[in-house]
Formats: C-alpha cells, sequence, structure tokens
C-alpha cells in the first residue's frame, strides 16, 4: 500500500481491529477447533448467500483445495471496488479489513445480526495465514492479498470480464486453529441445508483433496427438505404441506408432513440458521397447529365427545422445517441458537394457523389423517403416563429407590461422578470390581434393549433394562427429561467389540438421541474404548485399541503372543480398570450431535422399520457402522 496515503489514523484503527480478533477468535467464530475452523467458510458462503437472496446470484462453487485452502465464488454482484471516501481506500479493502463494514452499505436483504454467523468476511481475514479476493465487476477483474488480515497488494486490475462475482479463497491460520483439516462432508451438510433453504440456489462443493463433489439444487425448497427427511419412513400424506406467509417484513415458509414414527423432527431456522434450541417462532408454530387441528376437529365433528389433543399429541410422527426470514434477529440462549424477537411469537401463531387452515380446508382427507394419527397418540399418552407414574414411584422408594442391579458411587457430586452402563452380568462384575467405587457406578445390562424407533413410550418404558436407566440418572425421559437431574455428567457405553456389541451401542444411542436428547447436547455420553487385543512378550503385557497399533506393537516387539478380545468377559477386573476405566490411561469417544439431519437419518435407517435402506446403508457404510459415533 502507499505510505502516504494508506497510514493515516483509520488504517491504524483497521489493525486494531482485526488484531483484536487475532487476540480472541472464539468471541467472534465461536472456537477454534473443528468448528470454528468450518465456521470461516460458512461466514463467507453466508455473504453469497445474503446476495441470492437478495436476486442477485444464482450459484455458488465451494472447492477444497490440496494445500488447505477453501474458496467460494459466486455469482453475485461482485464487492464494490470504487473509493470509499471515509478511508479513501478501495471500498473492498475496507469490506475485507474492517470489522463489521460487512460491505452492505446499502443492502435490503435480511443479513444477520448477532449469533456466530454475520461477523463479517473481516473476520475471515484476520483468521487467515492469507486470503485472496478477486471481484468480476465493471467488465473487469479485480485481485487483492492479505496475510494475517493485513493488506499485502494494493488492488490491481487482473484482466477483463463479462460476468460478475466475487470468489473468496482463503487459508486458515494454523497458528490460531487448533484444527486445520477441513472435512468434506461437514461442509456438504450446512450446504445442502443451505441450498434447501433457498430454493432454487444451486450450490457445488468439490474436494480437490480426494475428488468427490456433491451439487445441492432443489426447486421444491424445504419441501424437498422434509421430502429428504422423511425418505426413509412412511408418509401418511403426499405430498408435505406447504404454505408461506409475509407480514410487516417478517416472511414465514412452512413444510410439514406427518409419518408413521412416534418420534418428532422439527427444524427451525432464523434468517438460515438453524436455531436448535428453538424460540418464539417454534412456540408460535407449535401453538398455531395445536389449535388449528382441534379447531377443524370440532368444526367437522371429528371426535364424538369433547377430545382436546395436546401439542405432545400432535407431534408425534411429526417432520416439519419452519424458516422466518426478519430484519434484526434476536440469538439468545448457550449456543445463541435461540430466537428471542418476542413478537414474532404471535405473528408467525397467525400466519401459520391462517396457512393450515386454508390448507385443511383444500384437503380434507390430510386433515382427517392428521386427526386421527393424533386421536390416537392422545390414548397411548394415557397409557404412558400410567406406566411413568410406575417409574416415578418406583423412583420414590426406600435407598433413593436405585435399581437393585446399580452398583452406585460414594460421590454425590453429579459433576464428578460416572456410571459405566455395561453389556452384560460378567463383565458387568468386572468392572464393578474393577472401578473405583467413589466416582464410578456400574450398571449391567442384560441382554439387548428395545429398539426405540419402533415403539411408542408407553412400550418403551415397560423395559426393565430402559427403567433401570431412567431411574439411575435420576433425569426422568423425554418430555420431562431435566438435565439438571443428572446424577453423573458421564455416561459411558461399554459394550464388547463385535457386532452384538455395535448393535447394543446403537439401542443405547437411539434411546438417548430421541428421549434424552439434552444429555447427548450437553455431552455427556461417552463410548468407551477397550483394547482389542493383548500383546504379551515374556512379562511385558500390552495392549493394542486398532488393527494399525497392533502392527506397531508386533514389528517393535518380534513374535508376541497376541490375544484378540471377543468381549470384555475375557478381561478381568484389574485389566478392564488399566486399559478402559481408569481416566489417568483411557480414551473415550465423546458422542457429539453437530449434525442432527444426519443423525435423524442415521437412526431412521438403522433402527427404523424399513428393510431395504438398511441393507443398502450396511452395505455403502460397513465399516463406518462397526464404529458407530453419531
Ligand atoms: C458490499 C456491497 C454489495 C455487495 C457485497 C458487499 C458483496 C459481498 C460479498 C461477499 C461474498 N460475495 C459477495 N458479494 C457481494 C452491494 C454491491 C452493489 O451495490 O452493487
Amino acid at each position: 500500500m502507499s505510505e502516504a496515503t494508506g497510514y493515516d489514523a483509520s488504517q491504524i484503527q483497521v489493525l486494531e481491529g482485526l488484531e483484536a480478533v487475532r487476540r480472541r477468535p472464539s468471541m467472534y467464530i465461536g472456537s477454534t477447533d473443528t468448528l470454528g475452523l468450518h465456521h470461516l467458510v460458512y461466514e463467507v458462503v453466508d455473504n453469497s448467500v445474503d446476495e441470492a437472496l437478495g436476486g442477485y446470484c444464482k450459484e455458488i462453487n465451494v472447492v477444497i483445495q490440496p494445500d488447505g485452502s477453501v474458496s467460494v465464488k459466486d455469482d453475485g454482484r461482485g464487492i464494490p471496488v470504487d473509493n470509499h471516501p471515509q478511508f479513501n481506500r478501495p471500498a473492498l479493502e475496507i469490506v475485507m479489513t474492517v470489522l463489521h463494514a460487512g460491505g452492505k452499505f446499502d443492502h435490503e436483504s435480511y443479513s444477520v445480526s448477532g449469533g456466530l454467523h454475520g461477523v463479517g468476511v473481516s473476520v475471515v481475514n484476520a483468521l487467515s495465514e492469507w486470503l485472496e479476493v478477486q471481484v468480476r465487476r465493471n467488465g473487469r477483474v479485480y485481485w487483492q492479498r492479505y496475510e494475517q488480515g493485513r493488506v499485502a497488494s494494493d488492488v490491481e486490475v487482473r484482466g477483463t470480464s463479462e460476468h460478475t462475482g466475487t470468489t473468496i479463497t482463503f487459508k486458515p491460520d494454523g497458528t490460531i486453529f487448533e484444527e486445520t483439516e477441513y472435512n468434506f462432508d461437514t461442509l456438504s451438510s450446512r450446504l445442502r441445508e443451505l441450498a434447501f433453504l433457498n430454493r432454487g440456489l444451486k450450490i457445488t462443493i468439490r474436494d480437490e483433496r480426494s475428488d468427490k463433489e456433491n451439487i445441492f439444487e432443489y426447486e421444491g425448497g424445504i419441501v424437498s427438505f422434509v421430502e429428504y427427511l422423511n425418505v426413509n419412513k412412511e408418509a401418511l400424506h403426499k405430498p408435505p404441506i406447504y404454505f408461506t406467509r409475509s407480514k410487516n417484513g417478517t416472511q414465514v415458509e412452512v413444510a410439514l408432513q406427518y409419518n408413521n414414527s412416534y418420534s418428532e423432527n422439527i427444524f427451525t431456522y432464523a434468517n438460515n440458521i438453524n436455531t436448535r434450541e428453538g424460540g418464539t417462532h417454534l412456540m408460535g408454530f407449535r401453538a398455531a397447529l395445536t389449535r388449528t387441528v382441534n379447531e377443524y376437529a370440532k368444526a367437522n365433528k371429528l371426535f364424538k365427545s369433547d377430545v382436546k389433543l395436546g401439542g405432545e399429541d400432535l407431534r408425534e410422527g411429526l417432520v416439519a422445517v419452519i424458516s422466518v426470514k426478519l430484519p434484526d434477529p434476536q440469538f439468545e440462549g448457550q449456543t445463541k441458537t435461540r430466537l428471542g424477537n418476542s413478537a414474532i411469537r404471535g405473528i408467525i401463531e397467525s400466519m401459520v394457523a391462517e396457512g393450515l387452515a386454508e390448507h385443511f380446508e383444500e384437503n380434507p382427507l390430510v386433515a382427517t389423517t392428521i386427526v386421527e394419527k393424533a386421536a390416537e397418540a392422545l390414548r397411548a399418552r394415557e397409557a404412558a403416563r400410567k406406566a411413568k407414574e410406575l417409574t416415578r414411584r418406583k423412583n420414590a422408594l426406600g435407598s433413593g429407590g436405585l435399581p437393585g442391579k446399580l452398583a452406585d458411587c460414594s460421590n454425590t457430586d453429579p459433576a464428578k461422578c460416572e456410571i459405566y452402563i455395561v453389556e452384560g452380568e460378567s463383565a458387568g462384575g468386572s468392572a464393578k470390581q474393577g472401578r473405583n467405587r467413589h466416582f464410578q457406578a456400574i450398571l449391567p445390562l442384560r441382554g439387548k434393549i428395545l429398539n426405540v424407533e419402533r415403539a411408542r413410550l408407553d412400550k418403551i418404558l415397560k423395559n426393565s433394562e430402559i427403567r433401570n436407566m431412567i431411574i439411575a440418572f435420576g433425569t426422568g425421559v423425554g418430555d420431562d427429561f431435566e438435565i439438571t437431574k443428572a446424577r453423573y455428567h458421564k455416561v459411558v457405553i461399554m459394550t464388547d467389540a463385535d457386532v452384538d456389541g455395535s448393535h447394543i451401542r446403537t439401542l443405547l444411542l437411539t434411546f438417548f438421541y430421541r428421549y434424552m436428547k439434552p444429555l447427548v447436547e450437553a455431552g455427556y455420553v461417552f463410548i468407551a474404548q477397550p483394547p482389542l487385543y493383548q500383546v504379551k512378550k515374556g512379562k511385558q503385557v500390552n495392549y493394542a485399541y486398532s488393527d494399525e497399533q497392533l502392527n506397531v506393537l508386533v514389528k517393535s516387539l518380534v513374535k508376541p503372543a497376541i490375544q484378540r478380545y471377543k468381549g470384555l468377559g475375557e478381561m478381568n477386573p484389574e485389566q478392564l480398570w488399566d486399559t478402559t476405566m481408569d481416566p489417568e490411561k483411557r480414551t473415550m469417544k465423546k458422542i457429539t450431535l453437530e449434525d442432527a439431519v444426519e443423525a435423524d437419518r442415521i437412526f431412521t435407517i438403522l433402527m427404523g422399520d424399513q428393510v431395504e435402506p438398511r441393507r443398502e446403508f450396511i452395505e455403502t457404510h460397513a465399516k463406518y457402522v462397526k464404529n458407530l459415533d453419531v
């Protein structure tokens, strides 16, 4: 940059701004782990999507380069390059280097404020080892390079172009991020979601490291999204219900479809951000759904007596996507993913009630199907209530009412306590002897637990293994689940390293995911990693936790004796402690729920009642299924 004009007071401000981002990156992108790393891409893509929302951009191409950089290309208007009067520098440079300049000087689309997104591309620039931007605009191609957020070259004209658009290529700074490798599937999931949410927008992703490619383009928008979520389930009506309404600058789009399962799956978005913690738009939707279906049933005399369907009855088998676009969204909650704008609740409720009522009038068959499904759920709920009472009463019995099979720990501080769910009575016995009884509790499971994907809560609660878990955890279950009552902050699944063990693990994870989701979200669920082999040479005993480790050990020890562990039961208590339970030495896999869409699909496929998709999934993901860590 030119010394004479460039380095004035405003430039010093710029450097201070970006320096603040580099000093405290988590304030701007949430974290510097792999989540934060992926947020860099989302931030750049969001800017391109903003162009699409304004009607200026039709296609976005993301490429993961072999050198670890990522490029995001769009065919929007291109970032303005003319001189910015306040800074006396090209607008492009300001957008890339000034915090919150975001650049939308004149913008009227729903760009996001607050939350993790919408912090601006300058944040990505600040956290990149280098970043290059190319702008196609005014018949020309412009280019500029930055290093760690600082201008490394003036804006250059590098040719001509008949098109408009922006390409941003950046390499995340390895001195800031703990992890710098991009995951194709993680990026793909978010890009697919964005393509669903923005009907007709074409988003492609190519991985130059592996030659993988995905193209996402959905003419059906969120209707396609609901069909995608339901693809392995049996829909009760086709196509999904869809309507959209706008009022005072707030737009709502709703697609929903019931299936014959018992779980609910609602995805809500505010300005394209997945509001995992729900919020006022979700409350408005729920209230409208309950009210409208009850009103329809009453007006059409579908019930003999005075039946009232509850909100929970209408959730059974419901798959819905709710997408609202609003000015100035307020994001609240622990992960800033709950929509807080209080006025939205009423607005959404009235818009959804109107849209639904209209759809029911025009499609009475669909309306009756939904009423019948909910009425059946109501009957089952009555039965479930009785079963739950039973669990609760047992809970209140003497000695804390804990299950007889539970070997509890003596510490009473949940944050320090762990519970091992152990496959089989014999392994359970070893674990009880080998554990540290101060903070480790053991609950052995007899055989397999019930497949919760194919049963209602009332039946699930009749299963004694499941009841024992609920009582031991102390949290309750389903709608009554309370994370603050958890008696352990680590729930460790410990099963054999064979097909049965992996099946039991999946059954348990499905149960936690469907009925104790906050437990998973809180990061309380772990999978123990017992060794696969014992490798012995004379008195020296080693353990291998993978085939790779085994190979290394065999090479270094020369002619050792190898024992393959088929089950936990083959280890004595001391070995079990040493290899799998001792916090000083063990490794455990934490279960995360980064990608709820994918998790739901996997559980449906693995545990649902359609055989064909499961066979296909297992054939194509055989290795993954063996090690399922959704
Ligand atoms: C500032 C103003 C305008 C567009 C943009 C920024 C813009 C930013 C990005 C980031 C990635 N792709 C982008 N595309 C556009 C409005 C431009 C105008 O008024 O012509």
